[in-house]
């Protein structure tokens, strides 16, 4: 492996550039989203402190069950799992959060190798902190180098890691995103691959409506909060002046695209200052803001994913209601 100081050094210069280029990144979407007609925001700014803080407080609902159903299908088969994937050495995560479910994986591949090197991926240097803490507090034998990357750009840093790879996409965040460019990612995640390693995927599967719509729209309101802390965030990061209490959460199952929507709906006729973008925008009563789809999948669904991405499907784990799906898809 390599020695600690150049993954530091990486690690710090990496940092710098979230702390500036992504900032001119998120000023063209915010500019671009809500000139837009429907408006919408990309559902990656959900994602400052607080609104990292909310989200791991939406993963411990009751009405969230997405977290806690993974997790099981994790503690169940984690070791066969590492064992499909041909043991490898190398564990990558995307969009790697606070690692709970990584855990698992990380010490069922423990049982297999002496050292694993784990690379947590992300946008956010706050998830990333959250990730490496656990992991060396927990797993002081693995050795963590974290990445902050947009990696719904750019692969190409990993084709660089030595050993065989395993990559995790958990937690349904694939759901995310529309169904060409969800296969466009993993194409590309794939061509940064080498032959026999592999994309453990995880999927939230089509359920009966209401189970959905509970689960984000929960009755303590926190997922209200999440979506809202987005205008907070314009407000602090823009200089904006959208008043939270005259935007409303709203969520919708869309059937003909299998996906939840969430919603910012404005509750009056209104205007409001983005200064620092030079822009003013105009909402109608009930207009909204679209903030984010989250896909529910079939299994053709996923079939499709990974043929359009080149990947083959090799297995999947499912929880006994069939509520969340993991499979193994193999470059
Ligand atoms: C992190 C994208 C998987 O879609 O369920 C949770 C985000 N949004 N509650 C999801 C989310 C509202 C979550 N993902």
């Amino acid at each position: 492996m390599h020695a600690g100081s150049s993954w530091a050094s990486g690690w710090l210069r990496m940092s710098v550039n979230s702390a500036v280029l992504p900032l001119e990144d998120d000023a063209r979407e915010v500019l671009r989203g809500l000139s837009a007609r429907p408006k919408m925001l990309p559902p990656r700014l959900f994602y400052d402190a607080a609104g990292s803080a909310l989200f791991e407080q939406i993963t411990e609902l009751p009405e969230y069950y997405l977290t806690t159903t993974e997790q099981a299908i994790f503690e169940q088969y984690a070791p066969a799992m590492v064992r499909a994937a041909g043991s490898a050495s190398t564990i990558i995560e995307l969009g790697a959060g606070t690692a709970r479910k990584t855990m698992l994986v990380l010490r069922a591949a423990l049982q297999q190798h002496r050292s694993i090197t784990f690379i947590p991926v992300d946008v956010s240097h706050f998830a990333l902190e959250m990730a490496q803490q656990r992991v060396a507090s927990e797993l002081p034998q693995v050795s963590v180098h974290p990445l902050v990357m947009d990696y719904t750009s750019k692969f190409s840093t990993l084709s660089r890691l030595p050993g065989r790879k395993l990559v995790l996409y958990i937690g349904s965040s694939i759901g995310n995103f529309e169904p060409m460019a969800a296969s466009s990612l993993l194409s590309r995640l794939r061509s940064s691959l080498a032959p026999g390693d592999s994309l453990l995927l995880g999927t939230d599967m089509q359920k009966p409506v209401d189970i959905l719509l509970r689960a984000y729209d929960d009755s303590a309101g926190v997922t209200a909060h999440f979506n809202l802390n987005v205008l907070a965030r314009i407000n602090r990061e823009f200089d904006a002046d959208f008043d939270l209490a005259s935007f409303a959460h709203c969520v919708r199952w869309n059937r003909r695209d299998s996906r939840i929507e969430m919603h910012l709906s404005s509750r009056i006729r209104q205007r409001v200052c983005i200064n620092d973008l030079d822009l003013t925008v105009d909402f109608a009563p009930g207009e909204t803001i679209h903030t984010e789809n989250s896909y529910k999948f079939t299994p053709s669904m996923i079939s499709s994913l990974a043929s359009n991405a080149g990947l083959t499907i090799e297995q999947t784990w499912c929880d006994e209601r069939n509520w969340f799906a993991v499979t193994l898809l193999r470059v």
